[in-house]
């Protein structure tokens, strides 16, 4: 017989994780264990539509244009295991789960910990449910009662017949990063906002309905000038209302996602507030969506790692099992402590959001000056975490890892999109930059920081608590050094913004380490932090900015 090696198998993704059942513990307490076996029940679906995923690889969303007698229909069939999804994500209450008050101020750690499980086995269904729950929060903050009776019970439904998803229409020909200039263009025609322009880079084209930005006619440039609008895409025949579907997008990962380009021609939309300052009205969206990408970012790293390992477990080469060369143990040690950093920044950042939406008046401000900068930091961080994690577990895999057909190229070209779409890892640093400018926000990322090293008092945990210390100092100094100099501010913005993302992700380990200590959950977590530590968290040290600015004139 030749030699045949045995495929990566999946385990349970919640009893296997080892991280989600003790964040669980400590956020959730007397609620935990319910959770703990709700969690180990999807665990054991995702094993099944893991499988499901695998032989369904090359099945893509078709569009049809024309039916066989002329008339324009722009139909889009999707995967048969994201009609499934559908299912699957509202009877689980990927949505849902954030809007019930079971939990409190813990719902959101309980449906982003449903969909930690049960995302990655669903071929990026949670792109839709992103944007669908970022609907509900727009349109629960916009204020418009209309809209939110009418819509937001569809969209927080657990009932697969009844739920609906949503899009979010943002990016045009001009750009998904720069919004102001929108060219889309609303008009008021008898009573009526209809909508005419192109819409390039449409998600999940599938929903139901979408949020969307436009120029009401006759109001000025820039962003200031554009209103949110919302979109019912069909008419009680399923027709699309005025809406042509160009063609599907021809993307390098996200192949499941029906990502479209559409043309709007007159068609009805609801103006959802006032008639100007649409992007400040589509915030809520942005902050929903870029928390589902940090968790995304966390459980597509910890299903690339967790393949890895099986694997590891499975291979033998040179005489033993991967597992047991230390070359090998090394490397999978670092991609664990990434895949720790990154789970607790972009868990915490789901709390917070619970905090927002459930806590008191006299948190919320202090919880929403932290939360717009730790939001777009977790976003930014994790994303380009999870594309070095997917391309190295894929490595770990040897030459396995580059053949379609055993499954694993696509964790690395899924993981591509995370650092592009919401907010590019640049136009995200300078967004943290601007979120700084308003006052107060580093002063609430260094107390974030500083609260969770106060925490971890064990001495295993004394170095990556000076690290992160002295980390978020230089990060201090250098932000200080450079405000008044915008150019060199602008160029080390994003080392800046990974500085203070990775020494985040430090403390926080470090102080959920120390919980792990003090409530039985063992060493793992310490050495998570401990090897974090090692793999850098500082970027912005050393760096004069003059000399960087000059190297960079004789680079770029
Ligand atoms: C698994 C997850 C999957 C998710 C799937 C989603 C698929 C969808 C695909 C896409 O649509 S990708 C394209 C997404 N596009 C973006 O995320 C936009 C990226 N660009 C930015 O974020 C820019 O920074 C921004 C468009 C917001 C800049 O526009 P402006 O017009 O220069 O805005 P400005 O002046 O900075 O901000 C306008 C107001 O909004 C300000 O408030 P005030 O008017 O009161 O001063 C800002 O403070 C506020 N604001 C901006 N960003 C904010 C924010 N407030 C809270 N949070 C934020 N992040």
């Amino acid at each position: 017989m030749p030699f045949i090696q045995e495929p990566p198998r999946l385990g349970n993704q919640f009893d296997d994780d080892p991280l989600l059942p003790s964040w669980i513990t400590r956020q959730l307490g007397p609620d935990a264990p319910a959770v703990a076996e709700e969690l180990r029940a999807l665990g054991e679906i995702a094993i099944e539509t893991y499988a499901r995923q695998l032989a369904d690889r090359e099945n893509e969303p078709v569009l049809t244009q024309w039916d066989a007698w002329g008339n324009r229909i722009d139909r889009i069939d999707v995967s048969p295991l994201w009609r499934e999804a559908q299912v699957l994500a509202a009877r689980h209450g990927m949505v849902a789960a954030g809007y019930e008050g079971r939990y409190g101020a813990g719902a959101r750690t309980h449906q982003f910990a449903i969909t930690h499980v049960l995302a990655p086995s669903l071929d990026v269904y949670s792109c839709p449910l992103a944007m669908t729950d970022g609907a509900a929060r727009t349109l629960l903050s916009s204020g418009n009662q209309v809209l939110i009776d009418k819509y937001v019970p569809l969209l927080t439904t657990r009932d697969p017949a009844t739920m609906w998803t949503s899009g979010q229409w943002m990016t045009e020909r001009t750009g998904g990063s720069d919004v102001s200039q929108t060219e889309t263009v609303a008009k008021l025609e008898g009573g009526q906002w209809r909508l005419y322009g192109t819409k390039w880079f449409t998600s999940a084209t599938t929903s139901q309905m979408a949020l969307t930005l436009a120029r009401p006619e006759g109001n000025g440039e820039g962003s200031r000038g554009l209103a949110l609008f919302h979109v019912e895409l069909r008419d009680e025949q399923g027709r699309l209302r005025n809406i042509q579907v160009n063609r599907l997008k021809d993307k390098l990962g996200t192949r499941k996602v029906p990502t479209a380009e559409l043309t709007l021609d007159g068609t009805p939309a609801t103006i959802v507030g006032p008639s100007s300052d649409g992007v400040r009205q589509i915030t809520p969206m942005l902050s929903i969506t870029r928390t589902w990408n940090a968790i995304s970012a966390a459980s597509g790293m910890r299903r690339a790692i967790a393949l890895a390992k099986d694997f590891a477990r499975r291979r033998k080469a040179f005489g033993a099992l991967l597992v047991d060369k230390p070359l090998h143990a090394d490397t999978l040690a670092g991609l664990e402590a990434e895949y720790a950093g990154a789970f607790v920044l972009a868990f915490r950042s789901a709390q917070l959001i619970g905090q927002l939406e459930h806590g008191t008046a006299a948190s919320r401000d202090s919880d929403e000056r932290l939360s717009r900068v730790l939001i777009p930091l977790a976003k930014l961080t994790t994303g380009k975490q999870a594309v070095a994690v997917a391309s190295d577990a894929i490595e770990c895999c040897g030459g396995a890892g580059y053949i379609e057909d055993t499954g694993l190229p696509r964790l690395l070209a899924d993981a591509q999109v995370l650092p592009i779409w919401e907010g590019t890892t640049n136009v995200l640093s300078l967004d943290t930059l601007r979120a700084l400018g308003k006052g107060g926000a580093l002063e609430a990322i260094g107390a974030e920081i500083e609260a969770n090293l106060a925490l971890a008092t064990d001495a295993s945990l004394a170095k990556p608590v000076a690290a992160a210390r002295a980390a978020f100092r230089s990060a201090s100094t250098w932000v200080q050094g450079a405000f008044t100099h915008t150019d060199r501010l602008e160029a080390g913005a994003r080392r800046f913004a990974l500085t203070l993302g990775r020494t985040l992700e430090l403390a926080l380990l470090a102080g959920h380490a120390q919980w792990c200590l003090d409530h039985g959950h063992g060493p793992r977590t310490a050495a998570a932090a401990r090897r974090f530590m090692q793999n850098g968290v500082d970027l912005v040290a050393g760096a004069t900015i003059d000399s960087a600015l000059e190297d960079t004139k004789l680079l770029a």
